[in-house]
């Protein structure tokens, strides 16, 4: 058989963003997939699940054709259709919903399945052009973005790269060994040329045990713990105030608000031993080439943005931005600043329909007044890219939603998920190996291309085709419609001043490394005044900004433990899922095993369960089966549940985001994936 090697790009949701060889087989099929060694920051290295992608690609359960629901709603039952009758059948439901109940009663809802531009933000154009809900993306960044914006002003900073010239890292809610390998590389690099690790996380994960130091705080304390680092930064002379005074808004009045913020405070708050938090503070204060990674997984909380600005604030103390190999890096996703009004018609007549947040869908469904902004009820879903059904705050009403009799609902996807599972029409997606489109990184300075490297498997069409199809036979006009997913990623990249697609393919990406002193904020950072915001702006962040405190502490909204509920539950990653996607793949499953809690080991001695034995753990939403297993290296109080395993996995067929709320984060929402609290009990017992 001959075979060809051929350039292409992940597309899945983790800030790596590997360029990649496929091994081509023919034109429906591939061989190995490789990283490319072309890039700096991947450097070749690949995912396990990733390089496994034929296991994903040629799948005996991916969908291939257009498929109608013909049982009960959920019993999974479908008939194969045509094309044509799937657009037809769509079409008819969504005109009937319009003149009912008016545009806004469509919504069409969309997440990260592919990060390409055109792929996964096409969608935004049935909002635009015909006035359909839109909606805000807040599984993911809405805490994280505007915690770090609130200080620094922008979406980039040092290259990771620079590690192998600090003398500390500190990689802060972030498992990078399972969710951005590369990053461990660079550290490890660092490790390797003398500086020390430390890792700071709820629990003892993959990347904590690698490091000198894993501080294992209670979940959403991050302030507390930042502002006891700086308590002591200020008090033992570590604090460069020179720098301070130069590159910072109100320093002496965050000394001073700092001044009762003493270890021994944070100690009570955080359940660290004072002696930990002195001695991270006093190895943070006297290294200034120490570089700090931030993570979201501090951020899934309720006061997540309030904890991710009090943690941004550690470089602005020392001063270590001015460093090589110093400063702090949230992610790189602002260096490319697309031009994305072909793809998101973002010029459309109808743009300002109402826009609903996406972590609310079960809410929504619901009829919640609120939620659904005092508007009409939503009456019909166009999903692409998206598993709400597993990946969602609150299942149990994200089901009910779906099940109702007076919803229309449309799932375009690769796989049966459980939420095309709840679908009326299922339309069959094409792979990344299978259209064009063009990707950043969060992970790296890098923007990419790529082309189709192999034909649609059985009758699957893009996101793109599915969109403008839908887009014209509901009367809506715009160019980007009738234009090929080539033609659009052409005239983006035109637009935005990047070279045309072949010569970045042909370089393995264009590179957007900014300079050492644009990196570093050394000509100021970026709000009008150039200075560092130790006092945020928050209600220009946000609506719910105007309830947030002015200055960096422990803000205490979050969902605490009480007598009842004596637990604080986590649901990190797992290394071998990407949310909800690879679990369709037998060995992502196997390397998983089955979902289980990590428990404290001297809680499960307390309370006398076996190793692998049932629990049950619950609140006010429901309650989930799993097995414990007996852990070191996190707070008695603390319960962690990795990856986002298939409903059905569960005993019970309840998932994780059975137990997590769908409460709105702050400033301007975003997921409590981390913020739930929760009782445990041996079911027989
Ligand atoms: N293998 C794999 N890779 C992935 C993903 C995946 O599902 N699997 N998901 C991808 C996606 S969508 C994203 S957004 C990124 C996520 O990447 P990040 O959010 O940057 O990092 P995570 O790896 O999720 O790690 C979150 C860590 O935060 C910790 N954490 C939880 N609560 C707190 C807290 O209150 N304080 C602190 N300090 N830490 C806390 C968790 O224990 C966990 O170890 O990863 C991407 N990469
Ligand atoms: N408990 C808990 N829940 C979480 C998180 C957590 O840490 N804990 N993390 C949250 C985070 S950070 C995120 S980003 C979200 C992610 O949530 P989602 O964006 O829903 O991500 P996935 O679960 O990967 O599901 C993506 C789906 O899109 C499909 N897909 C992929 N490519 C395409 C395409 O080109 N076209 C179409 N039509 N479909 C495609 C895939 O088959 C898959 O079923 O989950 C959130 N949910
Ligand atoms: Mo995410």
């Amino acid at each position: 058989m001959c075979s060809e090697i051929v350039k292409s790009v992940c597309p899945h949701d983790c800030p790596s963003v590997c360029p990649l060889e496929v091994e081509k087989l023919g034109a429906q099929r591939i061989g190995k997939v490789k990283g490319s060694s072309e890039n700096p920051f991947t450097g070749g290295l690949l995912c396990g699940k990733v390089s496994r992608y034929q296991e994903r690609i040629h799948h005996p359960d991916r969908l291939l054709y257009p498929l109608k629901r013909t049982g009960a709603k959920g019993s999974g039952q479908f008939e194969r259709i045509s094309w044509d009758q799937a657009y037809d059948e769509i079409c008819s439901n969504l005109i009937r919903v319009r003149e009912e109940d008016g545009p806004e009663a469509i919504w069409p809802f969309y997440y990260a399945g592919t990060m390409g531009y055109l792929m996964r933000n096409g969608i935004n154009r049935l909002s635009h052009k015909l006035g359909f809900s839109a909606m805000q993306g807040t599984y993911c960044v809405a805490l994280s973005g505007p915690g770090w914006q609130s200080g620094v002003g922008a979406q980039y900073g040092p290259d990771v790269q620079e590690m192998k010239k600090s003398e500390l890292i500190v990689i802060w809610g972030l498992n990078a060994v399972s969710s951005q390998i590369h990053l461990m590389t660079h550290a490890l690099a660092g490790v390797r040329n003398g500086a020390k690790l430390i890792v700071v996380d709820p629990y003892k994960n993959k990347t904590a045990d690698k490091a000198h130091m894993h501080i294992a705080l209670r979940p959403g304390t991050d302030g507390a713990l930042a502002c006891a680092v700086m308590h002591l930064l200020f008090k033992e002379g570590y604090a460069d105030r020179e720098y301070l005074a130069k590159y910072t808004d109100v320093p002496q009045e965050l000394e001073e608000h700092l001044k009762d913020k003493t270890p021994q405070w944070a100690s009570d708050i955080t359940g660290l031993p004072v002696h930990t938090i002195e001695s991270f503070a006093r190895l943070y204060g006297s290294t200034k080439k120490s570089f700090l990674r931030v993570g979201h997984g501090m951020t899934r909380s309720r006061n997540g943005a309030h904890n991710m600005h009090a943690v941004s604030c550690l470089p602005a103390v020392t001063g270590a931005w001015q460093y090589e190999g110093g400063g702090a890096l949230y992610g790189q996703g602002g260096l490319a600043k697309l031009d994305l009004n072909l793809i998101e018609a973002k010029d459309g007549d109808k743009c300002g329909a109402r826009v609903l947040d996406q972590s609310r869908i079960g809410e929504i469904l619901n009829g919640s007044p609120e939620a659904l902004k005092g508007g009409s009820p939503v009456k019909a879903l166009f999903i692409q890219n998206t598993n709400p059904l597993a990946v969602a705050p609150d299942t149990e009403a994200v089901c009910a939603g779906f099940m109702r009799d007076d919803l229309f609902t449309c799932v375009h996807e690769q796989f049966m998920s459980e939420t095309a599972k709840m679908a009326d029409i299922v339309l069959p997606a094409t792979m990344f190996l299978e259209h064009d489109d063009l990707y950043t990184a969060s992970g790296h300075c890098t923007l990419q291309v790529a082309k189709a490297v192999l034909d649609p498997a059985g009758e699957c069409k893009s996101n793109h085709e599915v969109v403008s199809t839908l887009a014209k036979r509901l009367g809506a006009t715009h160019r980007s419609f009738d234009l090929s997913d080539r033609e659009i990623v052409e005239e983006t990249l035109q637009a935005s001043g990047y070279p045309p697609m072949d010569e970045i393919i042909e370089k393995t990406g264009h590179d957007l490394t900014p300079s050492f002193e644009e990196a570093h904020f050394l000509n100021g950072f970026a709000h009008p005044d150039g200075k560092f915001r130790f006092k945020p702006d928050w209600p220009a962040l946000g609506p719910l900004g105007a309830e947030m405190p002015e200055l960096p502490g422990h803000w205490n909204v979050i969902d605490e433990k009480s007598e009842e509920r004596p637990y604080r539950l986590i649901t990190p990653p797992s290394q071998n899922f990407l949310n909800s996607t690879f679990s369709e793949t037998k060995t992502s499953r196997i390397k998983e095993r089955c979902p289980e809690v990590k428990v404290n080991e001297r809680v499960m001695r307390r309370l006398g369960i076996a190793e692998g034995e049932l629990v049950r753990i619950g609140n006010e939403r429901g309650s989930v089966l799993l097995n414990a297993v007996a852990v070191k290296g996190q707070h008695e109080d603390t319960l962690v549940v990795e990856g986002i395993w298939p409903n059905e996995s569960f005993i019970e067929g309840k998932g994780i985001n059975t137990l997590v709320s769908s409460q709105p984060g702050y400033p301007n929402n975003g997921a409590v994936f981390h913020d739930t609290s929760v009782w445990l009990e041996v079911p027989n017992a």
